[in-house]
């Protein structure tokens, strides 16, 4: 019942399953994968795509023949496995050259190859038959703000995604952009520090049907905000082109925890509202095993994101069929009615005129029978 299938589009990057636990005060704990193996592993545990950053398969320095040469290894393991090649992205963070940003450095030259690598990497993922392209700006910030304009940063991102978007169009590729946004690290602050910043950027944009955002749980918890509410504003308007899943304690470092293992009750929330609310795009586990794990743990680690989600899917379920709390619900959320607009209810008509304000202050909602109800739920003993 908790098995993964493909149907249940369950995908992985090749950087979380292959991440080698090393963190800024210790070294790696675990070998390379080779991402051929990394795909064989995918299929095995019922994984049904697989991400990569260029940099994950084709080192920065190859040559154009040790790329080909690399590229033709990696969908020969998809075409063996069945493994879908699903999002891609553009490393724009490890190498010194991006040091103080990409998209929105001072220097004009470096903004120029930081599109012309993007670019490069949105090739490598049309050619794998991707149609997600995520852009993470790592960079993108500052921690000496007298060095930079906040607000030639957002023209500069503005002007790098117009341009990607048109050489998206030039080539006639099916190419989506989603925004991920984090408050800080690795800069001391990141611009577009939460996923409603990109929300509002987007309208700016001059193709903005092609660009929607990737929130990541880890991300908005470190702000300490409710991920599940960014969520369902993206899913609302359109916009939830992809979604990075994964835990995260609030206030700390970006941990990328297994999805699942820290805020249980967020996590219900969250599946309710991708489940309810009719996501149908990839669920991406961005997120690595603990530093301690060999390859045996990264294993496990990957069987319980998507152990977790499908358990908080069944418990979603329950609760929309739980006749108690639907009872409950129905009593404490009137009927729908039609949608309040101007032309059909005018000013005088908003209120009627046995409107008793007093007794709508002082009636009980309820909520904490429903909230334990979805705690019993929760444990399993209901
Ligand atoms: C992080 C980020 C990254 C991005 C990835 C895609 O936690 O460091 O979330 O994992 O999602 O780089 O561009
Ligand atoms: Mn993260
Ligand atoms: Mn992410």
């Amino acid at each position: 019942m908790y098995t993964p299938t493909p149907q249940d589009r369950f995908t992985f990057g090749l950087w979380t399953v292959g991440n080698r636990g090393r963190d800024p005060f210790g070294v790696e704990t675990r070998p390379p994968v080779d991402p051929v193996d990394i795909v064989h592993m995918l299929a095995e545990i019922g994984a049904w795509g697989v991400n990569l950053h260029d940099n994950d398969l084709v080192p920065i320095d190859a040559t154009p023949s040790e790329r080909d040469a690399i590229v033709a290894r990696f969908t020969k393991a998809l075409d063996d496995t069945g493994v879908q090649f699903v999002m891609g992205t553009v490393n724009l963070f490890t190498d010194p050259v991006f040091k103080d940003g990409a998209f929105t450095s001072n220097v004009p030259e470096i903004r120029r190859y930081a599109l012309r690598k993007t670019i490069e990497a949105i090739d490598l993922a049309a050619e794998l038959g991707g149609k997600i392209f995520v852009l993470w700006g790592g960079r993108e910030g500052a921690e000496v703000n007298a060095a930079k304009n906040p607000m030639d940063a957002v023209k500069r991102f503005r002007e790098a995604l117009n341009y990607l978007c048109e050489y998206v169009i030039d080539q006639g590729y099916e190419m989506k952009f989603a925004l991920e946004a984090k408050p800080n690290e690795p800069r001391g602050d990141i611009y577009f520090s939460s996923t409603g910043a990109y929300l509002a950027l987007i309208p700016t944009l001059e193709h903005p049907d092609m660009v929607g955002v990737n929130p990541e749980f880890a991300h908005e918890t470190m702000a300490g905000l409710s991920f599940h509410h960014i969520v369902a504003q993206a899913l609302e308007q359109g916009k939830l082109f992809h979604i990075d899943l994964n835990d995260q304690k609030i206030g700390r470092f970006d941990q990328d925890l297994r999805f699942g293992s820290e805020n249980y009750k967020e996590s219900f929330f969250l599946v309710k509202v991708l489940e309810d609310g009719g996501y149908d795009g990839p669920l991406h586990f961005d997120a690595h095993a603990y530093r301690t794990e060999d390859l045996e743990g990264v294993k496990e680690f990957a069987k319980g994101c998507m152990r977790s989600y499908l358990i908080f899917k069944e418990k979603v379920h329950r609760f929309n069929e739980d006749e108690e709390i639907q009872q409950l619900l129905k009593e404490i959320q009137a009927a729908d009615e039609e949608p309040l607009t101007y032309d059909r209810v005018r000013p005088g008509q908003l209120v009627a005129p046995d409107f008793d304000r007093r007794a709508w202050g002082a009636k009980g909602y309820a909520y904490e029978r429903l909230d334990q109800l979805l705690f019993d739920l929760m444990m399993g003993v209901r």
